[in-house]
């Protein structure tokens, strides 16, 4: 595919912050080194049916091991911004207690590395992988797991505090709840649907327990990463209405209210939750300083067995036909390798209501993962959807919205959880035979623009 010229892009402000994102599990590897931890990933993808190409993450991109190698990538990408995340059992290998000097010794190099090449780091405190020690305790389940989470969260500051001014507590809680605990496709592997709630609540409440712990070591920036996207309704039909509702209170709502109102969106399904959670949601709601939202793509929702509904697998993701709601396929617009549709304009879309829904409690936003998923190095299609959704992160602030950073998911090719390595969405290639980093077209695309907005 030849890569297409398109105009350059609109005029982003002196002070935005470009990034790119990858997390621990999906590219660290050397999962034995150094004295870590299980993570309940490493259990997950050992179980036999669970990674669909029957792969793990043991090895992923040998970033461990190959991290000056992926500096030296960011550095001439030119971003100004790595969003990474730190393996809590790798910091802490059971959990709680016992603290591995070797493995905080790595995120110090790493940090060290990123600040040489002037690129500032942004950690992730936790991107999925739980302690296995903790995930056979309850997991996220319990209550105990967000008092140890900010013990944990503490030891990192503690070393790379010093460094490091934006950190991020948490990446995708919805996810987690959703695809670890209530349907079963991630780690920890448990379908327990509704009865999931519990480790979102444990969660938020593991965010609002490391602000704490993070403020106390002086942090000056912090956030969240959360996933969200528009729920679009199947029809106006009084049961689609009420699916699509019910989709977007849990996946967008469930996790944003909380963090931004000090509230549930909802009292029925405040009542599933492990109450009373009146204390725990000031803890929850401490001020912050910036809102991360990890954006993909819309959803179009409707009734179950509604005529359009999704059949089995949808997006990577099999929904059981007992849930309440039903995805549907959004036609009308390309597709990436992986089938979600592409729709920049329902980024600015989101970000507007966004700020309609939320005012003056939205602290100002970035947009801590936007990507896609293609084959190939001459990844034209990658440039076309990067480039249709700045433009509408541009709308976005045009109207009134304020954005002050967009991080790229992901920097290279990685373990793309369930689905192995088959999804690629990295900026540059990774040969899983040799483990050879290759820039891709998208890459060099995204240096051109970096390099002109920089010149403006
Ligand atoms: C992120 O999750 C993760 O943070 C990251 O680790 C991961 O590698 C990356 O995105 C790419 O997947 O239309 O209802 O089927 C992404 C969350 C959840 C977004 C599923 C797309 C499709 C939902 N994704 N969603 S649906």
């Amino acid at each position: 595919m030849t890569e297409p010229v398109p105009a350059a892009l609109p005029r982003f402000p002196r002070d935005f912050v470009w990034g790119v994102s990858t997390s621990a599990a999906q590219i660290e590897g050397a999962v034995a080194e150094g004295g870590r931890g299980r993570s309940a990933w490493d259990v997950f993808a050992a179980e036999a049916g669970r990674i669909k190409d029957g792969s793990d993450p043991r090895v992923a991109t040998d970033h461990y091991r190959r991290y000056p190698e992926d500096v030296a990538l960011l550095k001439e990408l030119g971003v100004g911004a790595y969003r990474f995340s730190v393996a809590w059992p790798r910091v802490v290998p059971d959990g709680s207690g016992a603290v591995s000097q070797a493995g905080l010794d790595f995120y110090d190099r790493l940090v060290d590395a990123l600040l040489a090449a002037g690129v500032a780091p942004v950690p992730t405190l936790f991107h999925w992988d739980t302690p296995q020690a903790l995930e056979e305790g309850g997991g996220w389940l319990v209550r105990e797991t967000a008092e140890k989470f900010a013990a944990y969260a503490d030891v990192v500051a503690e070393r790379l505090g010093d460094r490091v001014e934006r950190w991020i507590t948490l990446n995708e809680p919805a996810e987690l709840t959703l695809l670890g605990y209530g349907l079963g496709q991630h780690a920890p592997g448990r379908q327990l649907l509704f009865e999931a709630l519990p480790a979102a609540h444990h969660q938020l409440l593991g965010h609002g327990l490391a602000v704490q712990a993070l403020r106390a070591r002086g942090a000056a920036s912090i956030g969240i990463a959360n996933s969200h996207g528009p729920t679009w309704t199947a029809s106006a039909s009084e049961a689609d209405t009420a699916a699509a509702d019910l989709y977007d209170l849990l996946l967008n709502r469930l996790f944003a209210e909380p963090v931004l109102l000090g509230r549930y969106p909802d009292e029925e399904l405040a009542a599933l939750l492990p109450g009373p959670v009146a204390d725990d949601l000031k803890v929850i709601a401490q001020p912050l300083d910036w809102y991360g939202i990890n954006y993909y793509q819309p959803t179009l929702v409707g009734a179950p067995g509604a005529e359009g509904a999704a059949a089995g697998d949808f997006g990577g993701i099999r929904l059981p036909p007992e849930l309440p709601f039903a995805p549907q396929e959004i036609e009308g617009y390309p597709r990436t390798d992986f089938g979600w549709p592409v729709v920049p304009e329902a980024l600015t879309e989101l970000l507007v209501s966004f700020q309609e829904r939320y005012g003056d409690r939205l602290p100002p936003v970035v947009i801590t993962e936007n990507g896609c998923s293609y084959e190939g190095i001459e990844d034209g299609e990658r440039i076309a959807f990067l480039d249709g959704h700045l433009r509408a992160l541009h709308q976005a602030m045009a109207a009134g919205v304020d954005v002050r950073g967009y991080f790229v998911w992901s920097l290279m090719d990685n373990f793309e959880w369930a689905e192995g390595y088959a999804r690629r969405f990295g900026l540059v290639h990774v040969d899983y035979a040799t483990l050879a980093r290759t820039p891709k077209a998208s890459f060099r695309w995204l240096r051109d623009a970096l390099r002109e907005q920089a010149r403006g």
